[in-house]
This record gives structure tokens, C-alpha cells and sequence, in this order.
């Protein structure tokens, strides 16, 4: 009896995954992005994965920061950091007009908030980054890549 119940355990268990398979084929996990500075000054991003397949990918970004306001961008790119192109009248920011395909979540991110951005994404390399003034060169890039 007690082996049968586990066989039934496990082909219930077998069945929910089979079911489940279809929703994952269409979509896949999440990227969780998040914002971040210390105490001490310095600042940066931490992803939960430095790459993805290709297709639509969401961000789930959230500023963990207590005391400052960031914000996420994404760009595909092959360019180094020290290439990205800051603006003639404020060097403390990139000038994102020169920076085609630039994608950005619909607003800065207060201390504390979150947002999501979804995104359909070929393959190649991105730079995911915070403009806020400063914070581009302070830490807060990252590469990330797109696999077919
Ligand atoms: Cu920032």
C-alpha cells in the first residue's frame, strides 16, 4: 500500500511537471536585477544571471539602496565602458540619445521600489546600467549576454 501511495505521489508529481513544461517553453525565468550602494560609497548592480536565450526576457528590478534614487537601462552593444559616450554639457552621464536601442524601465527607481521591464532580445552582448549623474562610472554597469 505504502509503495503504492509513493508511486502515486510520484506520478502526480511526474504529471504536474509534464503540464507545467508548455508554460516554461513559452517564457523563461525571470532576471532579477538589483540596485544597490553602500555606506562606504562605492555602487553597483547584481543580476541573478549574467546571460539568457534568447527571446522575450523580463527584468525584475528592484533599488535596494536607503538613500538614493537609480535607475536601469539596457543597451546591446559592443562597445568597452570606457567607450560609451557622455554628454558634452554634463560628462557626469551618458548621452543616451547617441546610444541607439537603448531601452529604459518607464521611471527612476525611488530607495526601496521596484520595477519590471520585458523586453524581446536577439542574441548578442548588452551593458545593462544606471545613468543617474555619476553612477555610470561609479560601478553601476554590467555586461550581459544573449545566447541563441
Ligand atoms: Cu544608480
Amino acid at each position: 500500500m505504502k509503495k503504492n501511495a509513493v508511486a502515486g505521489a510520484m506520478l502526480a508529481a511526474m504529471t504536474s511537471c509534464v503540464l507545467i513544461t508548455p508554460a516554461l517553453a513559452v517564457g523563461q525565468t525571470p532576471v532579477e536585477v538589483e540596485l544597490w550602494n553602500k555606506p562606504d560609497g562605492s555602487q553597483g548592480m547584481t543580476l541573478s544571471a549574467d546571460h539568457v536565450k534568447a527571446g522575450k526576457v523580463k527584468f525584475e528590478v528592484k533599488n535596494s539602496s536607503s538613500n538614493m534614487v537609480h535607475e536601469f537601462l539596457i543597451v546591446k552593444t559592443n562597445m568597452t565602458f570606457d567607450q560609451f559616450p557622455k554628454d558634452p554639457e554634463n560628462p557626469a552621464v551618458v548621452d543616451e540619445d547617441k546610444l541607439k536601442g537603448a531601452k529604459e524601465l518607464s521611471s527612476d527607481l525611488n530607495p526601496g521600489n521596484s520595477g519590471t521591464l520585458t523586453m524581446d532580445l536577439k542574441p548578442g552582448r548588452y551593458v545593462v546600467f544606471c545613468n543617474q549623474p555619476g553612477h555610470f562610472d561609479g560601478g553601476m554597469h554590467l555586461v550581459f549576454t544573449v545566447t541563441q
